[in-house]
């Protein structure tokens, strides 16, 4: 007998979305330490089995913890002005080729120490985590120096240990080419390849990379070279491309074994043939489609038809997506881009997983980590359906209950 017994805890009548499906009939769930240890049907269920579990909670509906797996949390400053000149009838690239857009928040965020940037972003992390969020992927992108992407990688970490949450980080050192680099693109990119990625990988401070592959961005052969170096240090490759153009970011990212290609409102059928081939995960990301009053949708259906997985992420960023609600995000992916609830529910939790490299999260079964998600709601599409504020009931992480309202 181990001198700590395991504890354990029973939930008890609880509708329960796994993560790919909502299970038809009520169940009862027995979490033993950090894992998921049984899930019955109530009526099959053996009281034996609740020996020596104390009941944790009864009835609602219960969803694995989300997974945010692209955000762009970490920053200092805000973009309200942006927003308003987006509203007078400026474009984001305009702005953005005007020296505002993402260089106005890499000033922001140069200028602002660690503790600075932990004090701005702690109320976003906080307010993804009073949603339901249990793991977190949170980009660099804003210093553009060697120092200060690993700063805010830094911060990223101690992010996640300041708060009961998973935090996968991402070296995003090609974001937008800095000031001090102008007409020196492949300058900047060797300074990414051989400076940044090496030293963010030998810190431990990077899990992937990530590259804008964009007009206002870099080209599919700069990222290429990116996704090379990266790969060559280990680390697990993202692309942010096919969302203002179509420069076939995509389908070079699946060409490299990507985890996923994000936005991708401007993808082609032989991009999302790529994507099908390489498993290359479709992240969608319909809050910066929403506040940047996009029009071109992503091409949803060939994405059914090749059986692309589709991850729902809310790019929290100050730019295109300032928003921090993640349900929402599964609200907007039903509105605009016409998921199902179960897809969109699907995307936020088992395919957002596997859209990290961490295919063990975002599913409820046994064996799995028990990071879940109690609300306060009938049925899973009402997360969905509904954008509310304060249903979640409870938050476990790793086991342990970190939330109950
Ligand atoms: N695409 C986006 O939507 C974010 N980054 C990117 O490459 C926006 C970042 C920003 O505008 O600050
Ligand atoms: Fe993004």
């Amino acid at each position: 007998m181990p001198a700590f017994p395991t504890p354990k805890q029973l939930w008890r009548d609880v509708r329960v979305f796994d993560g790919l499906t909502q299970l038809d009939e009520p169940m009862n769930l027995l979490v033993e330490g950090e894992r998921i240890a049984g899930l019955w049907p109530v009526r099959e269920f053996d009281e034996a089995f609740a020996q020596g579990a104390a009941c944790a909670g009864r009835g609602g509906v219960m969803t694995p913890g989300l997974v945010d797996c692209h955000t762009h949390l970490v920053y200092a400053g805000n973009r309200a002005g942006e927003f308003e000149q987006r509203l007078e009838g400026a474009s984001y690239e305009e702005i953005a080729r005007a020296g505002g857009g993402i260089l106005s928040s890499v000033r922001a965020t140069r200028a602002a120490s660690e503790d600075e940037l932990i004090a701005a972003s702690l109320p976003r992390l906080d307010a993804l985590l009073a949603d339901g969020v249990t793991t977190v992927e949170i980009k660099s992108g804003y210093g553009l120096t060697l120092a200060d992407e690993l700063k805010m990688l830094r911060v990223a970490r101690r992010l996640g240990q300041l708060r009961p949450v998973r935090v996968i980080t991402t070296l995003l050192g090609a974001h937008a080419l800095p000031p001090e680099y102008a007409g020196r693109a492949d300058d900047y990119v060797a300074l990414v390849c051989d400076v940044m990625i090496p030293a963010a990988a030998a810190e431990g401070l990077a899990d992937a990379v990530d590259v804008f592959c964009e007009g206002i961005g870099f080209s599919p052969a700069q990222c290429e070279r990116i996704f090379q170096a990266a790969q060559a240090h280990g680390l697990a490759l993202k692309a942010h491309a096919e969302q203002l153009s179509n420069l076939g970011g995509s389908a070079l990212a699946a060409r490299y074994g990507a985890l996923s290609a994000d936005h991708i409102e401007y993808l082609d059928e032989a991009g999302v043939r790529a994507m099908a081939e390489a498993g290359t995960v479709a992240v969608l990301l319909p809050g910066a489609f929403h506040v940047l009053r996009e029009t071109q949708l992503p091409p949803i259906e060939l994405l059914r038809q090749y059986q692309v997985p589709m991850a729902v992420a809310s790019d929290a960023n100050p730019g295109t997506s300032p928003i921090c609600l993640p349900t929402l995000m599964a609200n907007l992916a039903c509105t605009l881009f016409r998921l199902t609830p179960r897809e969109a529910l699907s995307g936020m939790t088992a395919q957002a997983a596997r859209a990290l490299g961490r295919p063990d999260l975002g599913r409820i079964k046994v064996g799995s980590p028990a990071d879940l998600c109690l609300w306060d709601v009938q049925s899973p599409a009402e997360l969905a359906y509904a954008v509310q504020a304060g249903r979640l009931r409870q938050r476990i992480f790793n086991g342990e209950l970190v939330h109950a309202r």
